[in-house]
């Protein structure tokens, strides 16, 4: 059985969490913290989660973990069959990950673990968050899903990234995130409501 390893509160441990309850494939939960230390490296190289554990070896790396779940061949399909859809969606999830979540994290120190960071590293994210969230509303098709009709890796990505982006961007600065983008609210309201999302969110609730 598969195995995957991270933590409740992480929202990309999540994001791999809801793929495998959306395809309904099983597997155990291993609870694991990021870590520089130990044997967790010779699993994730970076030392971060998730993980998947699988009966040939370790797999690192949310999107990878999506494209292996993919070609695994079970369950519901989570990827369009067509060259060009697929990197659409491709498309979507890098920019989330690159223009969303990435500019969030580097302020997410005072935003949810009591740190501080500097005012120049706050403009540097506002600025980024703004040219992403641009970006995400010339990429997504948000009819209703964000790459077209049908529900898609890019969805669990947009699903976890931009509910933390948010929230931090509302703390630290000062700024609503999806102001321009009201589609994205209808969205997150979407994809909140399916039974995957609201085992992620139970668990979450329960760690
Ligand atoms: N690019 C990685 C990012 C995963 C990531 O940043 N996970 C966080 C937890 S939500 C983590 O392990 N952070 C610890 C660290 O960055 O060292 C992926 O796609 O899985």
């Amino acid at each position: 059985m598969l195995k995957l390893y991270g933590f409740t509160v992480s929202n990309y441990f999540n994001m791999v969490k809801m793929a495998l309850l959306e395809k309904d494939i099983d597997f155990e939960f291993v609870d694991t913290k990021p870590t520089q230390e130990g044997d967790y490296l010779a699993k994730s190289p970076m030392g971060k989660v998730p993980c998947l554990e699988t009966s040939e070896g370790f797999i690192s790396e949310t999107d990878v973990i999506f494209d292996y779940l993919e070609d695994l061949g079970q369950g519901q399909a989570l990827m369009p069959a067509s060259a060009y859809e697929k990197a659409k969606v491709r498309e979507l999830i890098k920019q989330l990950e690159l223009y969303i979540e990435l500019p969030a994290r580097t302020c997410f120190a005072e935003a949810f673990f009591g740190g501080t960071v500097s005012e120049e590293t706050k403009d540097k994210a506002r600025v980024s968050l703004k040219k992403g969230v641009e970006c995400i509303k010339r990429t997504g098709k948000f009819s209703p899903y964000i790459a077209g009709d049908t529900f898609t890796y890019a969805d669990i990505m947009f699903m976890y990234s931009v509910s933390l982006a948010g929230a931090c961007a509302k703390r630290v600065l000062g700024m609503d995130l999806l102001e321009d983008l009201p589609e994205a609210k209808a969205l997150s309201e979407l994809l909140a409501s399916r039974a995957s999302a609201q085992k992620v969110a139970a668990d979450q609730k329960a760690g």
